[in-house]
């Protein structure tokens, strides 16, 4: 498995309130995630951080719990919305739960096309679905703040082909929005 990732302040920011967790294990196993504390700046970082320290501290624990247990911790904070994604590597397994709005992109010859449901990491919790999927070897999975145009994904101008991290670095520079925080998880394997 291969990752890349990038996040960046939007234009006169020196804070980004993205935030990105990457996480691998000998056995194949990982966990990914993309978190974007709503609004700006100091508070908004302090959000997506303190989802990110939940998955950190237990990064074995299944998907919605992890979930639950970032809906409590970010209570007293702005709130955020969050991508998270598991690969099983050995076994060519991901399962995926979105809440709000963090997008995801797989290049699979499998029909791979996760949904996030609508809510708020701190205060609207929706009912969660966890979705399971077989992939390829070789399939890339992409996940992006909403500081990335969506279009990246249909006007075919970006070669899916890079190398993660030279993937996620052009996803940006070609379709980050100056006017938000911007981050991109480039995962393949
Ligand atoms: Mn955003």
């Amino acid at each position: 498995m291969t990752w890349g990732a990038v996040n960046r302040p939007k234009q006169g920011q020196s804070i980004s309130g993205d935030t990105f967790v990457a996480q691998e294990w000998d056995n194949g196993q990982a966990l990914f995630a993309v978190i974007d504390g709503l609004g700006g700046g100091e508070e908004a970082s302090f959000a997506a951080r303190s989802a990110a320290s939940v998955l950190e501290e237990h990064p074995d624990y299944p998907l919605e719990q992890l979930i639950r247990q970032s809906h409590h911790a970010l209570r007293s904070t702005r709130g955020a919305v969050i991508a998270l994604l598991r690969m099983d590597g050995t076994n060519k397994k991901a399962s995926f739960i979105g809440v709000g709005n963090i997008g995801i992109q797989v290049y699979s010859n499998q029909p791979i096309k996760p949904i996030s449901k609508n809510g708020i990491l701190g205060y609207r919790m929706p009912t969660l679905l966890e979705l399971h999927y077989s992939y390829n070897s070789g399939d890339t999975f992409v996940l992006y703040s909403d500081g990335i145009s969506g279009r990246f994904n249909l006007d075919g101008k970006i070669d899916i082909a890079l190398p993660p991290q030279s993937l996620a670095a052009a996803i940006l520079d070609r379709y980050g929005k100056t006017n938000d925080d911007a981050t991109v998880v480039v995962i393949r394997d």
